[in-house]
């Protein structure tokens, strides 16, 4: 059973959709990003910055519990470990990496700082350019439903934004309504992660 230390933010649920996807036995240990929770000495071994997700696996390689922060990397760690949405041969496997970077780099980043930075707008328009563009006759981001769409579809699945309308990017809005249909990633945001109301 994996336990995963996370909160409910677009980066928090990210992981329980790929545990969920491929129905990996997991339990959650919710951290609260608040009351200093996430800055305890016992925290800071497993999460060097003291972010939230990450996660424990008592059976990682070598039959060894291993641990993994950053919520692209445990997609791409669970993946490894199910054989399961990491691409199909190795030209698709590549694609997968590009988009789960592009995604992580570029769009989970500056999303996040949106609200606070409005001066991003620009920058998440031509972000939502690039997504919108290839996902016309694309509808996933590399081939077949990929943790390159579980990436961002956190972000999207609750895009709360006063500066943009999702609307004016059909495509985009055509792909998250495929994916939320989905009920892992339903369940994945909205599954409590409160403390008193956590029972996974
Ligand atoms: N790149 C990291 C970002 C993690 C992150 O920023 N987590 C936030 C919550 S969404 C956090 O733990 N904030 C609390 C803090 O920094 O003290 C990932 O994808 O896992």
């Amino acid at each position: 059973m994996i336990d995963l230390y996370t909160w409910g933010t677009t980066n928090g649920r990210r992981p329980i959709i790929m545990l969920e996807e491929t129905g990996t036995p997991y339990r959650i240990i919710p951290v609260d990003i608040h009351d200093g929770s996430s800055r305890t000495p016992e925290f800071l071994k497993i999460s060097p910055a003291g972010k939230i997700p990450c996660m424990v696996d008592p059976h990682g390689p070598g039959h060894e519990p291993f641990q993994i922060n950053e919520s692209a990397a445990m997609l791409m760690y669970l993946g490894e470990k199910t054989g399961q949405f990491l691409g199909g041969d190795a030209r698709n496997r590549w694609e997968v990496t590009r988009w789960v970077f592009f995604h992580a780099t570029n769009v989970a980043i500056t999303f996040s700082a949106l609200n606070r930075a409005p001066v991003l707008e620009s920058r998440c328009r031509d972000l939502l350019d690039a997504m919108n563009n290839h996902l016309v006759d694309n509808e996933y981001f590399a081939g077949d439903y990929s943790i390159a769409d579980m990436v961002p579809i956190s972000r999207f699945a609750a895009f709360k934004f006063d500066a943009i309308d999702l609307n004016e990017y059909p495509h985009v809005v055509r792909w998250r309504d495929r994916l939320i249909a989905r009920p892992a990633i339903r369940h994945a945001m909205e599954v409590p992660i409160k403390p008193a109301q956590a029972a996974q």
